[in-house]
């Protein structure tokens, strides 16, 4: 390793919503900005996926990866424990572990950057006197809220979710209650308490970068600058460097699905993905299934199993009909979808699918990634989402940005029915026929993230201050 070159630390906490946007970050900061960089993963039991994208092969000549296995915390959380609390708990039990293995490097890192629930690791900044950013994967208008929930906690009585009116942040778009994030839901639990110390402990580093950039979202942007009342809480500058998101490599072989994508009319297939973590009631599965047979528009389906047991109390088990469809699914829903669409398994080339000419409309759960992806192929997305920050993202996606459509039954139903999901599938597939205008916006944001993020953009001028302040 060249000692004269900064070299700056990534953490990224469990899960691929977490660890692919740090790769992505470690990767510009390695190839656009030539500096050093090693990314510390904790890892779990990795997932296939997981695996690959960790692979030495794909990573640039400046980009190290360092795995440290997490601390096992099952003696410390019990069935009930909610997702915010275990990766809070499993971050704090893991720091000594990514301490040794931070002190073990020949060449200390000059910084570190921990991702959105690496402020557990402020001590160890603090120690080897490193200057220290965290890196929040999603919006501004997450870290708006994500940093302001500590006082809406003293101004608000009872439950978010049934307050009558917006939450008010100041200098920001208000947040309806139905779309809080999770942690939010239930103050009682001790997620909520964890997710406001996360925003507490945001303003005690040295900067917040975030996957944003300043034309998204310029309103919530200039108030986590400029607001006084926001800026008591935010107290750090920000730094929007998005979009960052997967780039599309050309494969050697194509996979069954893109040759038929490839066989399929431009811009007439539906993908429908739920992310990497969503799952839905079977209930919720099976209607999905008969709207997208009803509607007999062409679909790709990246679909899991649900969840949940049957009434007398057994799984769903991955036994398969007689023509190979899912026990979950209606009985020979392949056979008789098998002209319109492709029903898959995880994992597939998303990235890949929505580069492709046929696929028109990304139904989706919202997760950033997937959104930033969907923008930066220039497909409009109907917005589904399930959990985490994701109905805050469908509102800005929607409302803001006019890159995706909202079906008004959701989430206001617990489960959508197959006629409304049928209903809601054709008329956006007949929008593009018709040529309406969510195509032609989201190319216009795809372009202003291009622009961010070129030399001389915002975004890579503001990854540029970072570095800066890095060196010092
Ligand atoms: Br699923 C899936 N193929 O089949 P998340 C995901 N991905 O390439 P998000 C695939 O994984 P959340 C698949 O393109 C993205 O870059 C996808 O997906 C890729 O993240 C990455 O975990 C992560 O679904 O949702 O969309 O941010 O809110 O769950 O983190």
């Amino acid at each position: 390793m060249d000692t004269e070159k900064l070299h700056v630390a990534i953490v990224a906490s469990p899960g691929l919503g977490h660890l692919t946007p740090v790769l992505l970050l470690g990767n510009r900061l390695a190839t656009h900005h030539n500096i050093h960089v090693t990314v510390i993963v904790v890892t779990t039991q990795l997932s296939p996926a997981e695996s690959k994208i960790l692979h030495p092969s794909t990573a640039p000549k400046l980009l190290n990866i360092v795995q440290v296995p997490h601390v096992d915390i099952s003696g410390l959380i019990d069935a009930n424990t909610k997702v915010v609390t275990q990766l809070s708990i499993m971050m704090r039990e893991t720091r000594p572990r990514i301490r040794s293995a931070i002190s073990a490097m020949n060449h200390r890192p000059d910084a570190l950057i921990v991702d959105l629930f690496g402020s557990e690791l402020f001590p160890i900044a603090e120690e080897f006197c490193m200057p220290r950013y965290i890196f929040v994967t999603s919006t501004a208008w997450f870290v708006a809220l994500t940093t302001y929930c500590q006082v809406l906690d003293k101004e608000i009585q009872g439950e978010y979710v049934d307050q009558k009116e917006p939450l008010k942040i100041p200098g920001c778009r208000p947040v309806h209650p139905k779309d809080v994030v999770d942690p939010m839901l239930d103050r009682s639990d001790q997620q909520y308490r964890e997710y406001i110390r996360h925003g507490v402990e945001y303003s005690m580093f040295d900067g917040i970068l975030m996957n944003t950039w300043e034309d998204l979202e310029p309103t919530t942007i200039q108030a986590l600058r400029n607001d006084e009342i926001l800026q008591t809480v935010v107290k750090v500058p920000v730094y929007p460097i998005g979009p960052l998101s997967t780039p599309v490599k050309p494969v050697s072989q194509k996979s069954e699905l893109i040759e038929w994508l490839d066989t399929q009319p431009s811009d007439s297939v539906m993908y429908v993905s739920f992310g990497s973590g969503g799952t839905m009631a079977a209930e919720q599965v099976n209607e999905l299934a008969w709207g997208l047979e009803l509607s007999q528009q062409r679909f790709i389906w990246v679909v899991r199993p649900p969840m949940e047991s049957h009434a007398d109390g057994t799984f769903f088990t991955a036994g398969n009909g007689p023509d190979g469809t899912p026990a979950y699914l209606p009985e020979r829903f392949l056979t008789r979808t098998h002209k319109l669409g492709k029903v898959v398994p995880l994992w597939v080339p998303q990235m890949e699918i929505l580069n492709h000419p046929s696929v028109g409309v990304f139904l989706s759960h919202c997760g950033w990634n997937s959104a930033l992806e969907s923008i930066s192929n220039g497909v409009p997305m109907v917005a589904w989402p399930l959990y985490a920050e994701q109905r805050l993202n469908a509102t800005l996606l929607t409302e803001d940005l006019g890159v995706a459509w909202r079906p008004t039954v959701l989430p206001a139903k617990k489960v959508v029915e197959r006629e409304e999901i049928e209903k809601m599938v054709r008329n956006v597939m007949q929008y593009r026929e018709e040529g309406k205008g969510r195509w032609e916006r989201v190319k216009e944001v795809k372009c202003s993230g291009d622009r961010a993020l070129s030399k001389g953009g915002s975004s890579y001028n503001s990854l540029c201050e970072v570095i800066k302040d890095c060196e010092r």
